[in-house]
């Protein structure tokens, strides 16, 4: 089993900046968090992959074709306006899970749509960073079981 995890713009100043909202921990310490629990949930390999660009996620998306078994996809702002990084997972059509560091529901009417959701079969919202350990057991689970 192969994951990819994407993390859209601004992910990189975890830590840095909004401790109230997105926690203290760092980015590096979220890789290391998703590289630790994908190794414990059996994955073979676990790539971590940041960018503030659309196209570049998109790029990512269509380059995880025939790489990647799964997907687990936080595109931060861009999952609020991004058709583009929709049409992209489901071009692709890999397994994918949603996950959101925040509890999005209880934020701004702005955030209330999810476009990359509608191409996830799961969505983990509000649980921090540990929510991408429950985002790769949920993928795990779906690969598996
Ligand atoms: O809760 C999440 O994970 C979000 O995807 C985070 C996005 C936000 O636009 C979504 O509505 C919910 C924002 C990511 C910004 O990350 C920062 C981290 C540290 C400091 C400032 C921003």
């Amino acid at each position: 089993m192969r994951a990819l995890v994407i993390n859209g713009p601004n992910l990189n100043m975890l830590g840095i900046r909004e401790p109230g909202i997105y926690g203290n921990d760092s980015y590096d310490d979220l890789v290391a968090l998703c590289e630790t629990a994908g190794a414990e949930l059996g994955f073979e390999q676990v790539e971590v992959f940041q960018s503030n660009h659309e196209g570049a996620i998109i790029d990512k998306i269509q380059e995880a074709y025939g790489a990647f078994d799964g997907i687990v996809i936080n595109p931060a702002a861009y999952t609020h306006t991004s058709v583009g990084i929709l049409d992209a997972l489901k071009a692709v059509s890999i397994p994918a899970v949603e996950v959101h560091i925040s509890d999005v529901d209880s934020r701004e009417d702005f955030r209330q749509i999810s476009y990359a959701g509608m191409a996830c079969f799961a969505r983990v919202s509000g649980e921090g960073l540990e929510g991408y350990r429950h985002a790769l057991k949920l993928l795990a689970d779906r690969l598996t079981l």
